[in-house]
């Protein structure tokens, strides 16, 4: 590939900046108000994102990483060879890079919502593959995925999906039949789809996973407020609000909240919002499976077969689905 010079494409108006000052203010004028959570992970967000990932608290991303290490032979058995190894949400790209080795992998297009994390990823990968062509795809997993055209520039290398971190857990259970269905749509006969899932346990670890003792994922939380400040144009002061995780187990997802610990009025973006005291600001659900309710979801969006792989406690589920 060192002929070809990496790839660089961008689907649709993914950053534009009215679009998303549009939808954080829709967004916090409805009750209850909420943001979505694509908006955490500006650089600074980022960088409290990768300390989560370190702290005790938060098993998931170590949890898969076991299961990954300890059965990499076994899961890179069920994937086809020379592969096009499609990175939903890529971030640094650290995850995909021993999988390139194991899969022969002939080509890698990344897919991230952000330009800068997709540059990042391409360059030190491109750097550490020189005969594996890199692409990288700037788009929005909230708008429907289109990666046909890009794919087919190489009919002849089939399509491994790897869709790692349980970030399918941010969707409604609805929203992610919609998104396993348009990757099944784009593995053809013999691609393979490689998700990491979160699993359902004890209440108070995954609470303490979503609100550790030394205040991170707090921080993580508030941060998107500084986010809203500048994209909206808004006032919101972070001080003033608290950080919330709470399990519901009748939807079986923790969900994060900001609370307003005073009553106070809000300028966003041309607009005002007054909030009550103690009133709640949602920024995220992170839905938890069991091997059976996602085995069930993939069944619903078409799949024929699953395999599975887990850890020791149970706790996080690694499944390689076939269209
Ligand atoms: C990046 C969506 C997988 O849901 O665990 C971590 C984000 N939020 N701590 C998750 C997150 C708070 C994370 N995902």
């Amino acid at each position: 590939a060192a002929d070809r010079p990496p790839q660089w494409i961008r689907i649709g108006a993914v950053e534009d900046p009215f679009q998303r000052a549009a939808e954080l203010q829709r967004g916090l004028l409805e009750r209850p108000a909420h943001i979505s959570p694509k908006y955490f992970y500006d650089a600074q967000g980022c960088a409290l994102y990768s300390a989560i990932c370190e702290l005790v608290e938060y098993y998931p991303t170590r949890t898969e990483t076991a299961i990954f290490e300890r059965h990499r032979d076994a899961i890179a058995r069920r994937l086809p060879r020379e592969v096009q190894w499609v990175d939903l949400g890529c971030g640094d790209g650290a995850k995909s890079w021993p999988w390139l080795t194991s899969v022969q992998a002939r080509r890698w297009v990344g897919v991230d919502i952000s330009p800068e994390w997709l540059s990042i990823s391409f360059t030190a990968g491109a750097r550490r593959f020189p005969d594996v062509e890199f692409t990288g795809v700037a788009t929005d997993f909230t708008r429907p995925l289109d990666l046909h055209a890009v794919l087919e520039q190489r009919p002849e290398w089939p399509r491994v999906f790897f869709y790692p971190g349980s970030s399918i857990g941010n969707f409604t259970p609805s929203q992610a039949l919609v998104l396993l269905r348009s990757v099944r749509a784009h593995l053809g006969r013999d691609g393979r789809l490689l998700i990491g899932v979160d699993g359902v346990k004890d209440k108070a670890v995954l609470e303490a996973a979503y609100d550790d003792a030394i205040g991170v994922t707090a921080a993580f939380n508030r941060n998107v407020l500084r986010v809203v400040n500048r994209e909206l144009d808004a006032d919101f002061d972070p001080r003033r609000y608290t950080h919330r995780a709470c399990f519901d187990g009748r939807h079986s997802r923790i969900e994060m909240q900001l609370v307003a610990q005073q009553a106070h009025t809000v300028h966003l973006g041309g607009q005002r919002r007054h909030f009550e005291a103690g009133e709640a600001i949602v920024t995220e659900y992170s839905y938890k499976y069991t091997r059976e309710s996602f085995s069930a979801l993939l069944q619903e969006a078409g799949y024929s077969h699953a395999q599975h792989w887990s850890d020791e406690r149970g706790w996080f589920h690694v499944f390689v689905a076939a269209p």
